[in-house]
């Protein structure tokens, strides 16, 4: 009768520490999904730039408003938006033969380094924005690359 008590209370705490292994995976997923929305390029300036992605927050199929914002690093904590480029993108599925979509809209600048265009996904699954960043006839990023899966 101990013995059974005491492998009820064994498997007990290995269930438990079962379920604490499991939180703790989930954990370390949530920071490297957050990851994913900001990119960080150095320009041809060599100053660094990140590149935010605001919209969409929920895909959709078909086309959906889209929304970057840039920023740069100063010194230290410093971070200011920036307001005077030109965004180019393509949109494609690289596990698909890299094939792009039709109608979208490049970014352009409303506010505070908010930058707001359209994207197309023309089906569900994992997609990949290329952007290039111009500033006047310039190219400050070549190719900056934000992943997108739903
Ligand atoms: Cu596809």
């Amino acid at each position: 009768m101990k013995n059974l008590a005491r492998t009820c209370y064994s498997i007990l705490v290995v269930l438990i520490l079962i379920s604490c292994k499991k939180d703790n995976i989930e954990d370390t997923d949530l920071p490297h999904q957050e990851e994913d929305k900001i990119i960080t390029f150095t320009g041809s300036d060599n100053i660094l730039y990140t590149l935010s992605l605001i919209q969409p927050a929920a895909p959709k199929i078909g086309i959906n408003d889209l929304e970057v914002q840039i920023d740069k690093k100063g010194s230290g904590n410093n971070v200011s938006p920036v307001k005077d480029l030109t965004l180019a993108f393509t949109p494609r599925m690289p596990h698909m033969g890299n094939h792009s979509s039709p109608n979208n809209v490049d970014p352009v600048h409303s506010n505070d380094g908010r930058y707001k265009g359209k994207v197309n996904f023309t089906m569900s699954g994992d997609w990949r924005l290329h952007f290039t960043i111009k500033r006047g006839d310039e190219v400050l990023a070549e190719d900056v690359a934000l992943d997108l899966l739903f």
